[in-house]
């Protein structure tokens, strides 16, 4: 059965661009930018019952490649189009179709090949081409008004080769994505050799035969989850899986059955924003600054996973559908996975009789992989019998490359090869978190820890309190991590008391988080401004959907949570959606090469003061005996 939040079908997909096309929006040089499921209000969420009328509507986003203008299409998938909204000075994100007939344009560009010939390159088609978009300044003499990538190049010796080894250092065009016009060839006088040293990591070429046994798991009865459509029942765990074509995986909907009584915590999480600043200087990485979900549209970019590769065990999979620029509709086959996984012990305590009590932690993992060019990136969110959420971002694929001098000095870089340099870089995640503890109004609190002056309170040196602070406007409400303190945040919900009196609540457990590194004067100071505090928290508003704003591609900067919670609007006892930053500060390890192993960051939720006791507690004792 079909439900208020449940991704947009292939079916109905194709009606909204069968509409599309049938009113003149979609076609020739009007381009579908993005396509996604316009979430109805959450009251009328909150008020579906199943066997009431399904209201479907997609938000389209078009994009008039002739006109220069992106408008936005709200598409009743039954009743056609209900409102078209212009969206002046917007610039609509990368799309799939026009960086490949941009890349095309490079390789039939005659200076481009008479530059290639001089570094010993005769085949254009040897040569790796990716289309940026401009994380820095655009040269003097190229139309900054215009969609504009660039190229950093790679050499591909042989079919098979990692070409990341292969950095052509010295030469980038820059194209404009709409006439697919290459507008400028530069090529650097004196610049470095390409490295040479290959970087084979698939196994037929490394040959790779380290073996371990077989480790199989085994559920004889099935796993624990069920899952109807889009909703997913595990646990005492209840939830809504989505999918959007710019975030990927989402949550909504995230309920906890306490004793009976459903509760609910979250009403959607998502990842709303993924930037990639660089910080080298080098010409091949300065401008690397991209933004992996609104500027590419992370949705699209979504792996199918495979049975005992990504996923270990009793697996369900989500397919995903997705529409492109022009139309077309495609399906993501096993695009989300979702299995259950051991988790060593949830709790265990052997008493002065020596009776033993342990538990072990089973987990429910929903989780998605996107690649976007050189670069993996899982989503794994989790749920643990203890009440708590998490979500970890899984860091794979290949670091960027750029070429340099064998042992010369390097700034900003790390030389991983002779004269093969992986840049330093952040990976910046901004998490958007409309949490709903015991369904709202909610008040953010600021928890720290501090010694007690000392005196009556603290008369041998080591006592120390914990203060709470409302955090009452958004303005308060711009936070950063400090572990000295301890310093946490917790959403509460003031209506509702726990056993002891205090109000209901669920905290944000900060992981690795990190700390730009670029001014806030630079180009991508300006556009990713949200980066600047690891804790935001806005008054819930439908149109305030991603940090860096609604169209961060070539955006001058200062949209999004900067310019929206400059009117420092009040968020005591209302509807909050947190915005969580983190992320990790990557200097290349020579160990990241040629495929870095699985690097973290993440956040958690924690009950705290939601439940009247650890909800572990009620986790009963294996079944198969301990010995
Ligand atoms: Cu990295």
């Amino acid at each position: 059965m079909r439900r208020p939040l449940d991704p947009l079908s292939v079916s109905e997909l194709e009606i909204v661009v069968a509409t599309l096309r049938a009113d003149g929006m979609l076609g020739g040089p009007r381009l579908l930018a993005m396509l996604q499921l316009e979430e109805p209000p959450k009251d009328a969420v909150r008020a579906w019952r199943p066997n009431d009328p399904l209201t479907r509507i997609a938000r389209a986003t078009l994009w008039d490649s002739a006109a220069q203008c992106v408008s936005t299409a709200f598409v009743d998938v039954s009743e056609g189009v209900l409102e078209v909204r212009a969206e002046p000075g917007a610039v609509a994100p990368v799309l799939a179709l026009q960086s490949t007939r941009a890349i095309e344009a490079v390789r039939d560009d005659e200076r481009f090949a008479a530059a290639l010939a001089l570094r010993g390159i005769d085949d254009v088609n040897r040569v790796h081409i990716e289309a940026w978009p401009f994380g820095s300044a655009v040269p003097d003499g190229i139309d900054a008004s215009r969609r504009l990538v660039w190229t950093p190049l790679w050499f591909r010796p042989e079919p098979g080769a990692n070409v990341y080894a292969h950095p052509i250092e010295g030469l980038r065009c820059i194209i404009d994505l709409d006439t697919s016009k290459v507008l400028a060839v530069e090529d650097d006088v004196d610049s470095p050799p390409m490295p040479q040293t290959p970087a084979p990591y698939r196994a037929d070429q490394t040959g790779a035969n380290v073996h371990l046994r077989d480790l199989a798991i085994i559920q004889k009865d099935g796993p624990s989850f069920t899952v109807d459509g889009w909703e997913v029942r595990w646990e005492r765990w209840r939830l809504r899986v989505g999918f959007d074509q710019r975030e990927g995986l989402v949550l909504h909907d995230v309920r906890f059955d306490d004793n009976g009584r459903e509760r609910s915590i979250a009403y959607r999480m998502s990842i709303a924003e993924l930037v990639i600043p660089y910080g080298d200087a080098a010409p091949g990485a300065q401008r690397k600054q991209a933004f992996d979900t609104g500027e590419f549209g992370l949705g699209n970019y979504t792996n199918s996973l495979t049975l005992g590769c990504d996923c270990l065990g009793e697996i369900v999979y989500l397919d995903v559908a997705l529409a492109d620029a022009e139309g077309n509709v495609r399906e993501i086959p096993q695009a989300i996975c979702m299995h259950e996984e051991d988790f060593g012990i949830l709790w265990k305590h052997t008493d002065e009789t020596g009776h033993v009590e342990v538990r072990r932690s089973r987990r429910f993992v929903v989780s998605s992989i996107v690649t976007v060019n050189n670069y993996e990136y899982g989503y794994f969110w989790y749920l643990y019998q203890d009440g708590s959420i998490e979500f970890e971002a899984k860091l794979t694929g290949i670091v960027l490359t750029t070429g340099g001098v064998p042992g010369a000095p390097v700034a900003s870089a790390t030389e991983i090869d002779p004269g093969l340099l992986a840049p330093y870089h952040q990976h910046l995640f901004c998490a958007r978190l409309d949490l709903d503890i015991d369904g709202g109004p909610n008040t953010l609190v600021e928890v720290q820890a501090a010694p007690l002056p000392e005196g009556p309170l603290n008369p041998h040196g080591a006592s120390y309190t914990a203060s709470h602070t409302v955090l009452a406007t958004e303005v308060a409400a711009q936070r950063e991590v400090d572990p000295f303190t301890g310093r946490y945040w917790k959403l509460v919900n003031r209506e509702v008391l726990n056993h002891v009196g205090a109000p209901v609540g669920y905290k944000l457990v900060p992981g690795a988080v990190t700390w730009p590194m670029a001014s806030r004067d630079s180009v991508i100071g300006k556009r990713a401004g949200f980066m600047y505090h690891h804790l935001w928290a806005t008054p819930n508003r439908r149109d305030e959907r991603y940090p860096a704003g609604e169209f961060p591609f070539q955006h001058a900067g200062g949209a999004g949570l900067p310019e929206w919670t400059t009117a420092d609007r009040p968020i005591e006892d209302t509807d909050v959606v947190l915005w969580h930053v983190f992320g990790t500060n990557h200097i290349p390890r020579v160990e990241d090469w040629p495929v870095m192993p699985v690097e973290r960051t993440g956040f958690a939720l924690k009950p705290v003061g939601f439940f009247r006791r650890s909800p572990g507690i009620d986790v009963a004792a294996p079944t198969n005996h301990c010995h």
